[in-house]
């Protein structure tokens, strides 16, 4: 179905008039005061992640006509291709002049619409995805169900039985997870990396874990046995991959679309969103070019609002509206904010002298260690790779913690961007942690605190899991629906407070799937 078949262009006088009929789409554009394109649709959702893509396909199967704004850019349709970690190119970075990974930034990009971002505030760096799929574009696709113990604690209103039994399967069968063969693992050369980061955790009294993934394993063989154009074994993934794995475009959104219901506008960024006096939404959306360069301004007219623009995405919608908009927000909007306890640390000097953590790396993940339940040092950490193209007999790790102390995302006006309070004081025990883990895995095996990854062994301001702010219950009814709103409803990663103690999508995705079903049963969207 093409764009015009979609957005009808009859033009309707009288406002509120077209969601008398909200099961029929009669979105229709007109021209404002200021002669922005005024486009009439009756649910809009603002962002393609896990929580817009679930929304959607829930959506769409309940027979509603969505339209989906999306500030990154569509991949699939572009038919670019994505860049892998050792030739940055057009994916690598959301509109900079320098590649912006965790390490070795010594590339330099002409600006464009790529799929990872960084949010720098003062005492952390938060990378973030951009494009149709959202973080599922440029994640490890490390799909960790949490600990149900822990889940209960940090969510102790929902129903652990329903999310165990239910949601959480539900969410592996839609994303595809799988488990990496074991006899394939035991003789890859690209695992390397993760047989010695488990023999070492063996070796100095850790318990390991097997950790499933939505890349297609089977599909890794053949990439292995050069049946197939390689991606995970090619250093893809944190500029997307262009095969193998499977993102959102491949797995929610393809079915949404299939349902003939769903509109997804691409390179469509949402500055602010207006609540009107008849209680509909107007949302101010600017449409750019793939070097960021303004298209056009259009305004979205809608009935029913969803915000699934990642936390940070969702949390500066909020905050901005409120700020020039008067938005009606609930207090605790910024609040209860978490990094999800992320802490990367690595070891060097790690069996230098038997051919290192291996030249050769798979993108994937797909060992962790679980220290869980040890009282004093709780924590999860992914084994990481680091495919460099040659041995650096480097460990790498991304700790997960618990959030001792949240901090707090506010607005600053003059400067017109999110702040967020968050220092060292935040991240004291997370580091106490990863020293007690590396100081123990050195013990045991040799190696030395990574000084070559990090200033001093240790990054405290990395962050890949932003979580809370819009906490569910707390600024949300328990289906995600804002307080002081009737029509604007929450469901991304901000709905969780701060942690959930392994890699979040997973439980984001979950949590969006329970909220959109019993919003869809409540008449919500009727
Ligand atoms: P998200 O996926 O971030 O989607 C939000 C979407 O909204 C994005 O596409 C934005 O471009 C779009 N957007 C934002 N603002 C606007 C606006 N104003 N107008 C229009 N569109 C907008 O949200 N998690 C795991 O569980 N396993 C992993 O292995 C893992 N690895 C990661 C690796 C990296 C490098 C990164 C950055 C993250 C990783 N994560 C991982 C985290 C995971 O991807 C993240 O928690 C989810 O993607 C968050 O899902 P949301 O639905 O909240």
């Amino acid at each position: 179905m093409d764009r015009k078949k979609f957005i009808k262009t009859s033009v309707l006088a009288v406002s509120g008039f077209y969601f008398l009929q909200s099961n029929l789409f009669r979105a229709a554009e007109r021209t404002s005061d200021k002669q922005n394109k005024i486009i009439e649709a009756p649910i809009v959702i603002i962002g393609s992640g896990y929580g817009g893509a679930v929304s959607a396909l829930r959506l769409c199967e309940a027979g509603k006509k969505v339209v989906l704004l999306e500030m990154g850019l569509n991949w699939e349709k572009s038919r670019i291709p994505f860049s892998n970690l050792l030739k940055p190119g057009k994916s690598s970075a959301w509109l900079k002049k320098k590649s912006i990974a965790p390490f070795m930034n010594i590339f330099s990009l002409t600006p464009f619409t790529g799929t990872l971002d960084r949010l720098d505030f003062d005492h952390i760096n938060i990378w973030v995805g951009r494009g149709v799929g959202g973080g599922s574009l440029v994640n490890g696709g490390m799909a960790v169900t949490p600990k149900e113990s822990y889940f209960k604690e940090v969510f102790p209103q929902l129903d652990a039985e329903k999310f165990y039994h239910h949601y959480f399967p539900l969410v592996h069968e839609e994303l595809k997870v799988n488990i990496i063969d074991e006899e394939f693992l035991k003789d890859c050369p690209y695992y390397k990396f993760t047989r010695v980061g488990e023999e070492e955790a063996h070796q100095a009294g850790f318990k390991t874990m097997r950790v499933p993934n939505v890349y297609d394993f089977k599909y890794m063989e053949k990439e292995f046995r050069n049946e197939v154009p390689r991606s995970a074994l090619n250093t893809e993934v944190i500029y997307g991959n262009n095969h193998g794995k499977n993102s959102l475009d491949k797995t929610y959104l393809k079915k949404a679309l299939e349902t003939g219901n769903l509109e997804i506008l691409d390179l469509h960024r949402v500055d602010d969103i207006k609540l009107n006096d008849d209680k509909t939404y107007s949302v101010n959306v600017q449409q750019t070019d793939t070097s960021g360069a303004l298209i056009a301004d259009k305004i979205f007219h809608c009935k029913k609002l969803i915000l699934a623009a990642g936390t940070m995405g969702t949390l500066q919608l909020l905050l901005r509206s409120n700020a020039v908009n008067g938005l009606p927000l609930h207090e605790g909007i910024g609040k209860n904010w978490g990094n999800n306890g992320n802490f990367m640390t690595g070891r060097n000097w790690v069996k230098p002298l038997s051919g290192g953590t291996g030249a050769k790396q798979s993108t994937i993940p797909v060992g962790g260690i679980d220290n869980w339940d040890d009282k004093e040092h709780p924590f999860f950490t992914e084994i990481a790779p680091l495919p460099m193209g040659m041995d650096v007999a480097t460990a790498l790790y991304l700790l997960i913690n618990r959030v001792d102390k949240k901090g707090e995302v506010t607005y600053d006006t003059i400067n017109r961007s999110l702040k967020l309070n968050w220092d060292e004081s935040h991240t004291v025990k997370m580091k106490e942690n990863a020293k007690y883990f590396v100081r123990k895995m050195n013990k045991a095996n040799g190696g030395t605190r990574s000084h070559f990854l990090f200033n001093n062994g240790f990054g405290a301001d990395i962050c890949y899991h932003p979580l809370g702010g819009c906490v569910l219950g707390e600024t949300t009814n328990e289906y995600g629906k804002l307080k002081e709103h009737e029509n604007l409803y929450v469901l991304d990663g901000s709905l969780i407070p701060g942690t959930i103690g392994v890699n979040p999508f997973v439980t984001i995705t979950a949590i969006a799937e329970y909220c959109i079903e019993n919003l869809i049963k409540g008449s919500e969207f009727a």
